[in-house]
């Protein structure tokens, strides 16, 4: 009688040890262990079910209650645990979906991009098509067919970047038009935005890498009155509708007449002020009727095709509209200064 209440408290004893066992069990595998130490093969309440047939025969049916009790009772909390655990991992991962969201923050145009692109659209809807073409150039369409020889002083102005005797890092992106005209017949109405290079001494105006947008107009009976409209234009849309516009006789070796274009300063509206040295103008605009001489270069009779061409530098322009006052910032790719613009 004794042993069978032993056997009876030893029961009970194993059922609490696992309960208490399983209420910190922490995963999936410490649940497994458990129910292997209690119920598996070698498990403790298998150990005392193997002694029943020892018992005296009247107290087998007693003790082998208990047992089932015991392992029913052992399987419901191993079975509670598992779900218990399951749940609250799934609750890990819930998404709460009224939590505020994490902005992803947008990227931006670089500033000359965005300049470059403005002065595409104005062209793009005054009919000019945009043309690209290599930034490694032959001394001949950088400079030759533009009308520039080599003893020719505007060489020294345009110090440039040499890769070999006739190759050249462009210094301005005429030579893509002089492609363009050398593929073609008129009319022709091209943009050629780009990077350039010039060997120039950096600092707050010079950069040796810069960008230009250049342009050339060429069909039958153009002139300067066609380049004044089509620049004044521009600039009314680029800068807005109450500016003026000034032309002032210029030289380059490709165009003849030349003329530098200003206009009214944006700052103070032609009053006088630092941004334009009390001018009233800022110049942003080189301009011309192309030279006789770069039309027979590509094969055009002068007599027969007339044009225009112009060239301006994108740094300076989006120096003016942003108010920036170094040229440097461009090509430094700090994002407190590009996430100005
Ligand atoms: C062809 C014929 C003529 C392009 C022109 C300028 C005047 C000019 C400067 C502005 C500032 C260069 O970036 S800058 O330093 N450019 O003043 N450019 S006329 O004339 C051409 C182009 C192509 C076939």
């Amino acid at each position: 009688m004794e042993r069978l209440k032993d056997i009876g408290e030893d029961i009970r004893q194993l059922q609490n040890e696992a309960e208490e066992l399983l209420a910190s069990a922490k995963n999936e595998e410490e649940i497994e262990k458990i129910r292997v130490s209690f119920l598996g093969k070698k498990g403790k309440l298998t150990q005392i079910r193997k002694e029943l047939p020892h018992l005296p025969p009247a107290q087998r049916p007693l003790i082998g209650r208990l047992l089932n009790e015991a392992q029913e009772k052992i399987s419901q909390a191993l079975a509670t645990r598992r779900s218990l655990l399951r749940a609250l991992s799934r609750e890990k991962e819930r998404v709460d979906v009224t939590l505020p969201g994490i902005r992803p923050s947008l990227g931006r145009k670089h500033p000359l991009t965005q300049v470059i692109d403005r002065i595409k659209e104005i062209f793009i809807g005054l009919g000019f098509e945009v043309v690209e073409g290599p930034e490694i150039e032959t001394e001949y369409h950088n400079f030759i067919a533009l009308n520039i020889p080599p003893e020719h002083p505007v060489r020294d102005e345009h110090d440039s970047f040499y890769i070999t005797d006739d190759i050249l890092l462009r210094t301005e992106t005429s030579a893509v038009q002089i492609r363009v005209m050398e593929s073609r017949k008129p009319p022709i109405r091209i943009i050629a935005p780009g990077r350039v290079f010039r060997r120039d001494q950096v600092d707050a105006t010079h950069s040796h890498t810069f960008h230009q947008v250049e342009g050339l107009m060429v069909d039958k009976g153009i002139t300067f009155s066609d380049l004044k409209g089509v620049l004044t234009l521009f600039s009314e849309r680029m800068f807005g509708k109450d500016v003026r516009m000034r032309f002032r006789p210029d030289y380059f070796p490709f165009t003849e007449p030349s003329a530098d274009a200003s206009i009214s300063c944006i700052i103070c509206g032609g009053k006088g002020c630092r941004v334009c040295s009390y001018t009233g103008w800022l110049e942003i605009l080189g301009c011309g009727m192309v030279h006789p001489q770069v039309l027979r270069n590509v094969g055009y009779d002068p007599s027969e095709w007339q044009g225009f061409a112009f060239g301006m530098g994108v740094e300076r322009i989006a120096m003016l509209k942003f108010g920036i006052n170094d040229i440097r910032l461009f090509l430094e790719n700090d994002l407190r200064f590009l996430k100005q613009f």
